[in-house]
């Protein structure tokens, strides 16, 4: 007997090796990617181990900390990861959690809770496997206990330190710099993902503190109100229609939460979440939602002879103008589908969420009467809208079927047709635009010049949109339609780069163009065919060196420390600060910005799209106070779209 428990110790032993080394070979396959966002996946999957314990009911407060030296630790007030041996690995069961790929579910799988199991669904032994080291404390039954591991191994199995009346998980971890492309967090980004938790997590208290720097940073998250609070603090800078939030909750064969308010704006803003995991790209439950709010406007606008029977339905397009929503579910066994596996699939969703909400939603709009008319006149004026559009769109059709070249006049074309090698730089200002127009390779770079005053599409209406004088160039040029017309397979060019300078405007003329894809052409960033071209910052020159140039103000340090290696001081140096686009010749600015072999492109893409969405509403809201600290705090903020 004895020695097959030998055995099977050696045996489970190295398939726990062979578990990790597997992620550590192929970090990709578990956590996205070793960037910077691949980084961060690793405070979340550890955090979502005490927010699992918090929704079995256990954990009230979650604390996590960037300690000098980009140290987490994540500490929670749980009962704390069992710490019993298996009688037959004479593991610990929390050794076991963290060392065992996948392991996770299996403790308190019986207890029904555990549905969490984040976007890729690995959990601690991945962050275990990708760090450097990793301490696990535990208060529980009476004791401390400890366990440490260095890159995956243990070397410390669990032991008792001391004494606890408390009870508790904490980890601490320092991510494993040979894996990952960077190790500097980005607080921001991690604050805004524990926001959001919070508030998918009503009353559950997170607090995240960096200490990386003399002046601590601190967010201190806690929504009694849950999923309302979520849709108050995305309205917070909108005008709305009815003043609180439509808030549904169900607990059926899963549970269900939503929360919807109506704005005066004009777009659609509706999150999804399955066991808190942000679904960008939607799936059975926002379809069942969609379904059931159209439904319950239209029934409703037609027993109350607001619609008659003769006019026929409101579209759910127009039933959703100006909506901000938050949806989610926990579901037991979530599919994941789409291109970037953030679409769910499960399709028992869809008629469970639209049930619910169908019900809830024709419930509250008749006690609630006056809301509802409120609502459904903003519907009715988006149909009106909509068929508006529909003349605009065709008019402007038919003009491009009499022209037989349909091309902006100001668009400098590039003289390849093939779509995969061409890019067309959107540049601000006429002298940059000419600038451009004189550096490109006109082969495959084509340059479109805009200026004075752009659109703010937020505040604007489709109708408004097609056949504006700024836009159009734009939406012509790039030659595949707008809004549910829109063809990603017709662009013109496979790079939309936009050059702006790095400056306050710039910024300015930045979001709205982003603003304008995001709601009218969001297939192209969704196909990461949208970048930023990225203008150096300065220019150190001096006479019999070659000219170096700093695209950040890391960049600049960095030069000046390599240049101090090699015997050149500051002073010696001249350093020209780039204000704007148009101080560069065609040849420097063909040089730094525009040639492919160095030049430094930021593509965009959806992955946060509600932080997108979050600074374009902050940007684009009546409230300039906002805005104005905004602009001035994130001269830069464009680089956030990316992580
Ligand atoms: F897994 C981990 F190490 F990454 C981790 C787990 C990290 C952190 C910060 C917290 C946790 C964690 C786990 N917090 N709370 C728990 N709870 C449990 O593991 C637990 C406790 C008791 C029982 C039970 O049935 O008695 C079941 C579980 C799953």
């Amino acid at each position: 007997m004895e020695e097959k428990f030998e055995h099977d110790y050696n045996a489970e032993q190295i398939q726990v090796l062979e578990g990790l080394e597997a992620v550590r070979k192929r970090p990709g396959m578990y956590i996205g990617s070793v960037s910077v966002r691949g980084l961060h996946h690793l405070v979340y999957e550890i955090v979502d181990n005490s927010v699992d314990e918090a929704l079995a009911g256990y954990c009230k407060n979650i604390h996590v900390k960037i300690e000098p030296g980009n140290i987490i630790t994540v500490e929670d007030d749980g009962r704390g990861i069992p710490v019993d041996i298996h009688p037959k690995t004479k593991i610990s069961a929390a050794e076991t959690v963290y060392t065992v790929l996948h392991a996770g579910g299996k403790f308190g799988g019986d207890s029904g809770y555990k549905v969490s199991g984040g976007l890729h669904g690995v959990g601690s032994s991945v962050v275990n496997a990708l760090s450097e080291w990793t301490e696990v404390t535990i208060q529980r039954d009476g004791g401390i206990y400890q366990m440490r591991f260095e890159k995956g191994k243990t070397v410390q199995s669990l032991t008792r330190i001391g004494d606890s009346e408390k009870t508790g998980t904490t980890v601490r971890f320092f991510a494993d710099g040979s894996i990952f492309e960077t190790l500097q967090y980005e607080y921001e980004v991690l604050e805004n993902r524990l926001r959001e938790v919070a508030f998918l997590t009503k009353g559950l208290h997170i607090v995240i503190e960096d200490l990386r720097e003399e002046t601590p940073k601190k967010g201190d998250f806690c929504y009694e109100g849950g999923l309302v609070s979520f849709v108050e603090y995305l309205n917070k800078n909108k005008e709305k229609l009815h003043q609180k939030p439509i808030y549904i909750e169900k607990e059926g064969e899963f549970p269900v939460e939503i929360a919807l308010q109506y704005t005066t704006n004009y777009s659609e803003n509706i999150y999804t979440f399955v066991n808190n995991v942000n679904t960008i790209e939607g799936g059975t439950h926002l379809e069942g939602f969609k379904r059931a709010l159209t439904k319950a406007f239209n029934d409703y606008a037609k027993s109350k002879n607001i619609l008659k029977e003769k006019d026929g339905n409101l579209l759910g397009d127009d039933i959703r103008e100006g909506i901000t929503a938050v949806i989610s579910v926990k579901v037991k066994d979530p599919q994941f589908e789409g291109q970037t596996k953030t679409k769910l699939g499960n399709s028992e969703v869809t008629g469970i969420v639209q049930s619910i909400v169908n019900e809830s939603l024709s419930a509250f709009l008749e006690e609630n009467p006056n809301i509802a008319k409120g609502i459904l006149e903003k519907c009715v004026s988006a149909a009106r809208a909509r068929e508006a559009a529909r003349k605009a769109r065709e008019l402007v059709r038919r003009k491009n079927a009499l022209e037989t070249t349909t091309l902006p006049g100001k668009l400098a074309d590039c003289s390849s047709k093939n779509p995969d090698e061409c890019e067309v730089y959107i540049v601000e200002g006429d002298s940059a635009g000419g600038s451009a127009k004189q550096g490109r390779d006109r082969r495959f770079q084509a340059i479109l010049p805009l200026w004075g005053k752009m659109l703010n599409v937020e505040k604007s209406r489709a109708d408004k949109i097609y056949g504006n004088d700024k836009l159009n160039p734009v939406i012509l040029a790039i030659g595949a339609g707008i809004g549910n017309d829109f063809d990603i397979t017709k662009i013109r060019y496979g790079k939309v780069i936009i050059m702006a300078d790095a400056d306050v405007d710039g910024a300015h003329i930045r979001t709205l163009l982003l603003t304008f894809f995001f709601r009218y052409m969001r297939p192209l960033i969704e196909n990461g065919n949208v970048y930023l071209a990225q203008p150096p910052l300065y220019k150190l020159s001096k006479k019999g060196m070659e000219d170096i140039y700093c695209y950040t103000d890391e960049d600049l340090a960095k030069a000046f420390k390599e240049l101090e290696e090699r015997g050149i001081s500051r002073d010696q140096v001249g350093i020209q600060r780039y204000k704007g686009l148009g101080e560069m010749n065609p040849e420097q600015l063909w040089e730094t910005t525009m040639n492919p072999e160095g030049r430094i492109l930021i593509k965009v893409t959806m992955n946060d799209a509600m932080a997108a969405d979050e600074t374009f509403s902050l940007l684009m809201g009546d409230d300039v106070g906002p805005r104005k600290k905004f602009i001035e705090e994130n001269a830069k903020y464009v680089r956030n779209l990316d992580v």
